[in-house]
């Protein structure tokens, strides 16, 4: 379903009068108004194919219903999302359980909402039927060069679907570990998985980019071969120029400092991409900024001066996806509260005084350092958002135009209450 331009114009009117006055207030204290909103329109942020369903856990799943049956679905539901908030105009595809069997016609599509291919992601953590050889005990590190071969030609075999919808990236997550003291080598295995990474490196066009997203534990609970930043950094510094690390935010031990992690990263130039979301203790993938708002502001602020210090275009020099399952929400509302956390948070980044931070830190006015950024954090910048918003023609408010339309209730009339979606 298409979401018409007048129900966003005639939902614009409504609110128009009340946003100008926040708006008004807003442009009239903060500096650089301007100069925030422009970027703010810039930033976009790419939805994952694998999360427009409802998710579950071992112990059960509880569909929502609409939910999209094939990827030309999922593209309408982003195109949805894109034209509520006009921040989502990307997707992240995850092979296999979106392969674009006709891939002209999904480039076609996507383009018709606005919408082109970010980071491709390859699956070697489940077997598929008719799989030759098992990922049980791992894929790139397996001992069994025919199970690390299967692997490598998966991923180049991703690579080129890719290549067919105008992505310019593979993300690659592996699974691999062991659960248990002696169950592998270390040192064998770091080798296996970076002769496979090399393998894969050497298939990739020359404006493609390889992502290596680090993890800490799950679905291995002793080791894990790509377990943390520094893992993820040497792999991707031994294999050369278009290699990086990509920091899933629910990927750390507890009290990790994710912002030192990315300021150190980007220092080095090997900082290629995010996946969004928001955690308590684990991998729990929840809405971005739900849980630790503080955290996603102050890697923001880290971003914000690492990529400036770089020269880097905050819009197209970094992958900016979410990764997140929905298991009590409905996956397009919390898709819209994670866009808007990041977004928020970017804003309240671009605000900050950096001649005034650095000026604090020089003289270890330590009161004053921290009086700078929460004073940013504490600036409620939603206004602005809205802005960026109503003028690139996209809702002031998204979710209340998302539920005032009752389009989870037009999408389960159309798609039934029991569809499910491929992905997690
Ligand atoms: C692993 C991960 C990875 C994806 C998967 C869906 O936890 O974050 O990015 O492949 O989730
Ligand atoms: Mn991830």
């Amino acid at each position: 379903m298409r979401l018409e331009k007048n129900n966003i114009e005639k939902h614009n009117q409504t609110f128009g009068k009340t946003h100008r006055r926040q708006l008004e207030f807003l442009m009239a204290t903060i500096p650089d108004a301007e100069k925030i909103l422009h970027k703010l329109m810039a930033f976009q942020v790419a939805i994952p194919s694998w999360a427009l369903g409802t998710g579950g856990t071992r112990f059960g799943r509880f569909s929502g219903g609409g939910e999209p049956r094939n990827l030309e679905e999922k593209i309408e539901d982003i195109g949805l999302l894109h034209s509520l908030n006009g921040s989502s105009g990307a997707i992240s595809l995850h092979i296999p359980w979106d392969i674009p069997e006709n891939p002209v016609r999904i480039k076609n599509l996507a383009e018709q909402y606005g919408i082109r291919f970010d980071a491709m992601n390859s699956n070697t953590f489940q077997d598929q039927p008719g799989q030759q050889y098992s990922y049980k005990f791992g894929s790139l590190q397996h001992v069994k060069k025919e199970v690390r071969q299967q692997a490598i030609e998966h991923n180049i075999e991703v690579i080129h679907h890719g290549i067919a919808l105008g992505s310019k990236s593979l993300t690659i997550w592996l699974a691999d570990g062991s659960c248990f003291p002696g169950q592998l080598n270390f040192r064998e295995a770091f080798h296996h998985t970076l002769q496979g990474l090399q393998e894969i490196y050497s298939a990739l066009p020359d404006d493609w980019k390889i992502l290596v997203e680090y993890k800490a534990f799950e679905p291995n609970f002793y080791s894990t071969t790509v377990g943390d930043w520094g893992q993820s950094l040497l792999y991707s510094s031994k294999l050369g120029q278009k290699a990086f690390t990509l920091v899933d935010l629910g990927h750390h031990l507890p009290n990790a400092n994710i912002e030192q992690i990315v300021a150190l990263l980007l220092m080095e130039g090997k900082l290629g991409g995010f996946h969004f979301n928001d955690s308590k203790y684990g991998d729990d993938d929840l809405t971005v900024g739900s849980i630790k708002p503080y955290q996603l502001f102050l890697i923001f602020n880290e971003l914000v001066e690492g990529m400036d210090a770089r020269r880097m275009d905050h819009a197209k020099d970094m992958g900016w996806m979410i990764d997140a399952s929905h298991n009590v929400k409905d996956p397009l509302e919390d898709l819209l509260q994670s866009v808007e956390a990041i977004l928020v948070s970017y804003a309240q980044a671009l605000l900050v005084d950096r001649v005034k931070l650095r000026a604090a830190q020089q003289t270890n006015d330590v009161v004053l350092a921290q009086e700078i950024l929460q004073n940013s954090f504490r600036t409620d910048l939603r206004p602005l958002v809205a802005e960026s918003r109503l003028r690139v023609g996209a809702a002031l408010d998204p979710l209340g135009l998302y539920r005032s339309c009752k389009i989870r209730e037009q999408l389960i009339k159309t798609r039934g209450s029991k569809t499910q979606s491929s992905g997690l």
